[in-house]
C-alpha cells in the first residue's frame, strides 16, 4: 500500500479538485497522458448531501451513501474516465470518505438513518456513548479526536464488523473499476486497528488495467500533525503513507525567507519528517489554501511567483511522493466550485497558451510545473547531489547525472559557475522554455567537458529566478 503502482515511471500526482469525470477523461488524454503525469487524485465520488443555495466544494465531504452519483458524474462516466486515463498511462486515486457521514441526512427521516446503506444509529459512535466529548474534539485527547464528531459530521464506529463490511465493499467495487489506490480522509479521527482490518478486506488491484498480481491499493492517510496532539501520524506508517503537511509549511518559511534556504541542504527526514516511501508531500492541499485545517501560511496560486518557485523545488527533489495541486480561483472559502445557475459544475475552457478559464486555475498546466513533473520523472533513482548554497537564499542541487536546478530567492542576481554533474552539452531550461523536436522555445545553459556551467538568474523582478535541466531536454 505504499506503491502508487504508477505506470512507465511517472512521478507526480495532480489533484484535480471538484473536476468533473469526463474532464479529467479528457485532460488525461489531452494533458496528463502527454507530459507524464502519474495519476490523479479525484474528489469523493460517493454521493453527498447537498449544502443550498450555496453548493460549497465541501459538501463532498458529506457522504449520505456508497453510491456513485456526485456532481462530478455518475458511475458510467467514472468508469469511463478509469478506462480512458489507464490507456494514456494515468492512475486514479480516489478520494474516500468513510470516518463519517454527512451532519444531516437528507430525507427527514432519523438523524442516523443513512438507508442508503444503510447505516442506523447502531452503527456510530455517538449514540452508543463512545465519544467522551460531545461538544467537539479536544484534540488532546485520544478518544474524542477518534469517536468524536469531527465538526458535526456523524461518526462511524469502524470497530463494527457490519460498519468495515459495507466500506469495504465499496472500496472494493472502486478497485474492481480499475482505480489504483485512495487518499484516506480525516485518517487521524481513524483508529489505525480499525484501518489495518479495512484494508485486510480489500481486494488486490485489477489485473486488466495493468496491474501486476498481487499489487496492493496505493493508500495515502490524511493526518495533519504539526506536533502537540494526542494523535501522531507516525501511528500509521506501517500501513500506507501519511499526507507530510510539515513539509509545505517548511517550505514556506524557506521560500518567504523566514528560514534561510541554506538549510534545506538536508530537508527530508532530517527534519523531522516521515520515512520518505511514507510520505505524500504537496506545497499546498485543498483545505490550507483556503485556511481550513492545517494552514500555516503555506504559498498557493495567488503567489504565483513564489508557488511556481516552491513547486520546482519540491519536484526536483527527491523526498517524498509528490502531489500537485490543481485549484478552483476564489475569494471565499466556502465557495462552490465554477457552477451554473442550475448549480452543476462547468468545465474548464483551455485557451492557446495552455492555461485554463471558466474559473479554473490549473496549476498543473502552468510551464514551470508540468516541465519539472518531467523533471522528477527523468531524475527518479538519482541521488541528490552537487549542493551549493550562496549562506541564505540561493540553492543549488543536481539529481546523479540526470538533472540540476539553481533558485535565486534573493533580491540581488545570482551569477556563479557550478558543477552540475551532467555530461557536456547545450541544454534547455524548462522553467522559461518548452523542449520540442530537439529544439528549446527558451533560453538555454552550456555545460561543459568537467560538468560546469555558468548560470546568470535576476532577483527581484524577475518571474521565474529558477534554472532547471535535465537530459531529455537537452539539444
Ligand atoms: C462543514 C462546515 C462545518 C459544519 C460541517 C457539518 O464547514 O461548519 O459543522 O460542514 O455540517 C471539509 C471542510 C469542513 C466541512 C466538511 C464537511 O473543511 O469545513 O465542514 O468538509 O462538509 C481537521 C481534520 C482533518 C480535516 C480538517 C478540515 O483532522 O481531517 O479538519 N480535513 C479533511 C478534508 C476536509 C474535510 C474533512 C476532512 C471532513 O480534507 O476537506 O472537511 O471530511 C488542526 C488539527 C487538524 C484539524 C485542523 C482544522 O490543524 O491538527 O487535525 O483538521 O486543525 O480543524
Ligand atoms: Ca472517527
Amino acid at each position: 500500500q505504499w506503491d502508487a503502482h504508477t505506470m512507465d515511471n511517472r512521478q507526480a500526482i495532480v489533484h484535480l479538485f471538484e473536476w468533473k469525470w469526463k474532464d479529467i477523461a479528457n485532460e488525461c488524454e489531452n494533458w496528463l497522458g502527454p507530459h507524464g503525469f502519474a495519476g490523479v487524485q479525484v474528489s469523493p465520488p460517493s454521493e453527498n448531501f447537498k449544502v443550498t443555495p450555496e453548493r460549497p466544494w465541501y459538501e463532498r465531504y458529506q457522504p449520505i451513501g456508497y453510491g456513485l452519483d456526485t456532481r462530478s458524474g455518475n458511475e458510467n462516466e467514472f468508469k469511463d474516465m478509469v478506462n480512458r486515463c489507464f490507456k494514456v498511462g494515468v492512475r486514479i486515486y480516489v478520494d474516500a470518505v468513510i470516518n463519517h457521514m454527512a451532519a444531516n441526512t437528507p430525507d427527514g427521516s432519523g438523524p442516523y438513518d443513512f438507508w442508503r446503506v444503510p447505516f442506523s444509529e447502531y452503527d456510530f459512535n455517538y449514540p452508543q456513548g463512545k465519544c467522551p466529548t460531545p461538544s467537539g474534539i479536544d484534540y488532546s485527547n485520544v478518544d474524542s479526536i477518534r469517536n468524536c464528531d469531527l465538526v458535526g459530521l456523524k461518526d462511524l464506529d469502524l470497530g463494527k464488523d457490519y460498519v468495515r463490511g459495507k466500506i469495504a465493499e465499496y472500496l472494493n467495487r472502486l478497485i474492481d473499476m480499475g482505480v489504483a489506490g485512495f487518499r484516506l480522509d480525516a485518517a487521524k479521527h481513524m483508529w489505525p486497528g480499525d484501518l489495518k482490518a479495512i484494508y485486510n478486506r480489500l481486494k488486490n488491484l485489477n489485473t486488466n488495467f495493468g496491474f501486476p498480481s498481487n499489487a496492493r491499493p496505493f493508500i495515502v492517510q490524511e493526518v495533519i500533525d504539526q506536533g502537540g496532539e494526542a494523535v501522531s501520524s507516525w501511528e500509521y506508517l506501517d500501513i500506507g503513507r501519511v499526507t507530510e503537511f510539515k513539509y509545505g509549511i517548511k517550505l514556506a518559511e524557506g521560500f518567504h525567507r523566514q528560514n534561510p534556504l541554506k538549510y534545506f541542504k538536508n530537508f527530508g527526514e532530517a527534519w523531522g519528517f516521515v520515512p520518505d516511501y511514507n510520505s505524500m508531500v504537496f506545497v499546498d492541499n485543498h483545505d490550507n489554501q483556503r485556511g481550513h485545517g492545517g494552514g500555516g501560511g503555506i504559498i498557493t496560486h495567488k503567489d504565483s511567483r513564489l508557488y511556481k518557485m516552491a513547486n520546482a523545488f519540491m519536484l526536483a527533489h527527491p523526498y517524498g511522493l509528490s502531489r500537485v495541486m490543481s485549484s478552483f480561483g476564489f475569494s471565499d472559502p466556502n465557495s462552490s466550485p465554477p457552477r451554473d445557475s442550475a448549480g452543476n459544475i462547468i468545465s474548464p475552457i483551455f485557451y492557446a497558451d495552455n492555461t485554463c478559464g471558466n474559473g479554473w486555475i490549473c496549476e498543473h498546466r502552468w510551464r514551470q510545473i508540468k516541465n519539472m513533473v518531467d523533471f522528477r520523472r527523468v531524475t527518479v533513482g538519482q541521488a541528490f547531489a552537487n549542493w551549493w548554497d550562496n549562506g541564505w537564499y540561493q540553492i543549488a542541487f543536481g539529481r546523479g547525472n540526470k538533472g540540476f536546478i539553481v533558485i535565486n530567492n534573493e533580491d540581488y542576481s545570482l551569477s556563479q559557475t557550478l558543477q552540475t554533474g551532467l555530461p557536456s552539452g547545450t541544454y534547455c531550461n524548462i522553467i522559461l522554455g518548452d523542449f520540442n523536436n530537439g529544439k528549446c522555445t527558451g533560453p538555454t545553459v552550456y555545460v561543459d567537458n568537467n560538468g560546469y556551467a555558468k548560470f546568470d538568474i535576476a532577483g527581484s523582478g524577475n518571474d521565474d529566478p529558477v534554472v532547471a535541466i535535465h537530459v531529455s531536454a537537452k539539444q
